[in-house]
């Protein structure tokens, strides 16, 4: 009996977001207005009864927090006043400035108010790695080869990047879970890039100290971690990070993932994104091999990904219905 729950399952696929949108004017105002905030957030609960709401935010307010100029161009999406060299962590603030994210954690606090009650509420942060690449490449970058260049060439300078986001980043996730997210999601979805020295380094370990420091304050919350792409590394993640819960990105053999991790911590995923835009027989066949496959050990249904702007609205109560037939 899966609980379902999808990635960016508030977003440009349905007609109520793309109006609030409209109404809040710039992404980031969206992100910092805590009424629109809630209402997107409620959004896809209201029409599918999803199982999580997830807070809609973004992982780019935490460079914002911390003093990086961030801004998001229609049709390009996130960029920033690029960071490339230990020097440049001059342009930073000591820590997060909670009071420019305040709205968020009051998001967070009226949905805790406003949501039904058996539907759980999802906070979110990027891993420092992921969030990196962006505050170094300045946008969202094929490759994330700037940053993976600085990560070699002067590991150490890198590592005080990493270091400011691990503060940062538990900051960030302490004050949702404060204000009443009761699981949180640790995004790292550019984890895959990296080669094995390096994915200990820059993904595992920040994010092993994140879920130390939140389980020394809040040992109930549960926390997900999404290693996008790690592949045959996932088993070491999950064992080294002690996440509660991981995502499984759409690439990982369920199979797999079930026989090296099947029960030691909750599955999550990993239908395809586009198997979701194609509906019909391609969805019903693939949500069902995932159900079958991962029937009996703790799973939740969720994409290998997050929700595109092309998918029909329908599909997804279809899909819903039958992850709950299955039941
Ligand atoms: O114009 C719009 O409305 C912008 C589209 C959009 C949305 C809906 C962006 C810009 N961010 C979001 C919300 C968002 N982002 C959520 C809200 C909750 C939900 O899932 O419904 C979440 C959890 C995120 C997380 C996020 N932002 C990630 C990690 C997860 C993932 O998808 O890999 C990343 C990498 C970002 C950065 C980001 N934000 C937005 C864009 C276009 C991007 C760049 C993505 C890329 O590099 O391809």
């Amino acid at each position: 009996m899966p609980p379902v729950w999808l990635m960016r399952q508030a977003g440009r696929y349905l007609p109520e977001y793309r109006a609030t949108r409209e109404k809040a004017g710039s992404f980031l105002d969206l992100c910092y207005n805590p009424a629109l905030a809630e209402e997107v957030t409620l959004q896809p609960i209201r029409r599918y009864g999803f199982d999580a709401a997830i807070l809609f935010s973004d992982i780019l307010v935490v460079p914002h927090g911390l003093g990086q100029k961030v801004w998001f161009e229609e049709g390009i999406g996130p960029l920033l006043d690029p960071i490339t060299t230990e020097a440049g962590l001059a342009q930073l603030r000591p820590g997060l400035q909670r009071k420019r994210l305040e709205p968020v954690y009051e998001t967070v606090s009226r949905l805790s108010h406003s949501l039904p009650a058996e539907t759980a509420l999802i906070g979110f942060a990027g891993a420092p790695w992921t969030v990196a690449t962006y505050m170094v490449g300045g946008r969202s970058t094929a490759d994330q080869a700037a940053t993976r260049a600085w990560a070699y060439r002067d590991p150490a300078g890198f590592q005080k990047l990493i270091d400011i986001l691990v503060e940062g980043t538990i900051d960030h996730l302490l004050a949702q879970i404060e204000a009443g997210a009761e699981a949180v999601q640790i995004f790292d979805t550019w984890a895959g890039a990296l080669p094995e020295q390096e994915f200990a380094r820059w993904v595992i370990e920040p994010t092993r100290k994140i879920v130390a420091a939140l389980r020394a304050s809040f040992p109930r919350v549960p926390v997900i971690g999404f290693p996008r792409n790690a592949g045959p590394r996932y088993p070491d993640y999950v064992e080294a990070t002690s996440v509660d819960a991981v995502g499984l990105d759409t690439s990982m053999p369920c199979g797999w993932a079930r026989e090296a991790l099947g029960g030691k911590v909750t599955l999550q995923g990993n239908l395809d994104p586009l198997a979701l835009v194609a509906g019909g027989e391609a969805l019903r066949g693939a949500a069902s091999a995932i159900l079958d496959t991962m029937a009996g050990v703790p799973f939740i249904f969720n994409l290998g990904h997050g929700i595109v702007p092309q998918t029909p609205p329908e599909h997804i109560t279809e899909l819903v219905t039958l992850v709950r037939e299955k039941r």
